[in-house]
C-alpha cells in the first residue's frame, strides 16, 4: 500500500492522507483506526487502543441516551452539582462512569480529566506497562437538553503525557496547549449517532449502524464550507455582549443569516462542520471569561474544525489551540467555524473593540 507522506503546512496542520480504504464497502471505525495506525507518529498501537475504547464507551452511552425517556435515568443525579456548578444529570454521571471504566480497561491511558470530576483521575498501569497518554472529556455535553429529547454529545481530547512514564501523571500532562493534542473527537447522540475524530490528518465521521452495532465510515475527509449563511449564538445575551459582538450580530442579521442555536455545542458545531456557519460564545456578565471549557470542549472541537479547514479563536483574536491553559476547568470565549466568517468577525473586533487586543 502506498505510504502517505505527512505534509505539514505552516500552521502545523498536516494535509489529510489518501483515505486508507476506497470504494463503497462498509468500513468500520475499528478497521479505519487500525489501517490509519501507520500515520500516527507513535504507531505503537496505544493510540489505536484508546480510540477503539472510546468507541466502545460511545456505544454503551448511546444505548442509555436512546432509552433515557424509558428508564429512571433522566433527571438530576442524587450527587447534585458538578465542579462547574451545573446540576448533574443522571446520564452525565452514567456517561462519565462508562468512559472512565472503558479507559481504565484499555491499559493505554495513565490519567483522565473530566468535566464531572474536580481533579485528575489516575489510572494504575497494568503490570509493568508504561502508559503514554492522558485523556480529557466532557462525557455528556448539553445534558440539560436530555429531558427535552434534544441531541447531546461526548467530547474527547487525547494528549501524550509529558511527565516521567514510570511515575504518576501530573497536572502538567493536562495543561498543554490544544496544538499538542494527538487526537480529538466527539460523539453526537442525535437522530443518528455519529463519531467524528481526527488524529491531525483530516477529519472522518462514522455513523452507528444499530443493526450490526458498529460505527461505519459515513463522512470521509470532512471539509467545512469556506463560508456559511447561519450564525449560532445565544441571542438572549445580546444586550450583555460587548459592542464589537453586537455589531457583528447586527451584521449577520443585516445579511439575512439564519440564527441556529441548539444549546448543545456538539450539535451546533456538527451542523457548522457540514453546512458552514459560525458559533459564538463571547464574554457575558455571568461568564466574563466565556462559559465553555478550554480543555475538553473548545480545544478538541477547534482541532476538528481546523483539520476540516475552519478557524477557531477567542474574542481576543488568539487561536484557541495556541492558548496555554493554567487550570483544568478553565473557561474561554470562542468564535469557531467557516474561515471567511471567523475572519469577518475578526475585522469587526479589530474595528469596534474598546479594549486593547
Ligand atoms: P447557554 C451546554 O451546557 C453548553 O456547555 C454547550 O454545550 C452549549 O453550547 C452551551 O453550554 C449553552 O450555554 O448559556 O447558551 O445555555
Amino acid at each position: 500500500m502506498a505510504t502517505s507522506v505527512k505534509k505539514t503546512s505552516s500552521n502545523g496542520i498536516s494535509s489529510p492522507p489518501a483515505s486508507p480504504v476506497s470504494g463503497n464497502r462498509i468500513v468500520t471505525l475499528d478497521e479505519f483506526i487500525i489501517r490509519s495506525e501507520k500515520d500516527f507518529d507513535f504507531a505503537t498501537g496505544e493510540l489505536t487502543g484508546l480510540l477503539r475504547d472510546i468507541g466502545v464507551a460511545a456505544k454503551i452511552i448511546n444505548r442509555e441516551v436512546n432509552k433515557a425517556g424509558l428508564v429512571n435515568i433522566i433527571g438530576v443525579a442524587d450527587s447534585g452539582e458538578n465542579q462547574s456548578g451545573d446540576m448533574q444529570q443522571k446520564l452525565d454521571v452514567y456517561a462519565n462512569d462508562k468512559l472512565i471504566e472503558c479507559l481504565k480497561n484499555s491499559g493505554e491511558c495513565c490519567a483522565i480529566a473530566s468535566e464531572e470530576n474536580d481533579d485528575i483521575i489516575h489510572i494504575p498501569p497494568i503490570g509493568t506497562k508504561k502508559n503514554h497518554y492522558v485523556v480529557m472529556f466532557d462525557p455528556l455535553d448539553g445534558s440539560s437538553n436530555i429531558d427535552v429529547n434534544v441531541s447531546v454529545g461526548t467530547i474527547f481530547a487525547i494528549y501524550r503525557r509529558k511527565s516521567d512514564p514510570s511515575a504518576p501523571a501530573t497536572k502538567e500532562d493536562f495543561l498543554q496547549a490544544g496544538v499538542k493534542q494527538v487526537a480529538a473527537g466527539y460523539v453526537l447522540y442525535g437522530t443518528s449517532t455519529i463519531l467524528v475524530y481526527t488524529t491531525g490528518r483530516g477529519v472522518n465521521g462514522f455513523t452507528l449502524d444499530p443493526s450490526i452495532g458498529e460505527f461505519c465510515l459515513s463522512h470521509r475527509n470532512m471539509r467545512i464550507p469556506e463560508n456559511g449563511a447561519t450564525y449560532s449564538v445565544n441571542q438572549g445575551y445580546y444586550s450583555k455582549f460587548d459592542l464589537e459582538m453586537r455589531r457583528y450580530i447586527d451584521n449577520c442579521s443585516d445579511q439575512n443569516y439564519g440564527l441556529r442555536y441548539i444549546g448543545s455545542m456538539v450539535s451546533d458545531i456538527h451542523r457548522i462542520l457540514i453546512q458552514g456557519g459560525i458559533f459564538l460564545y463571547p464574554s457575558t456578565r455571568k461568564y466574563p471569561k466565556g462559559k465553555l471549557r478550554l480543555l475538553y470542549e473548545c480545544n478538541p472541537l477547534s482541532m476538528i474544525v481546523e483539520q476540516a479547514g475552519g478557524k477557531a479563536m477567542n474574542t481576543q483574536l488568539k487561536r484557541i489551540l495556541d492558548v496555554v491553559p493554567n487550570e483544568l476547568h478553565q473557561r474561554c470565549t470562542i468564535a469557531i467555524g467557516s474561515p471567511a466568517m471567523v475572519d469577518e468577525l475578526k475585522a469587526f473586533i479589530e474595528r469596534y473593540s474598546a479594549l486593547p487586543l
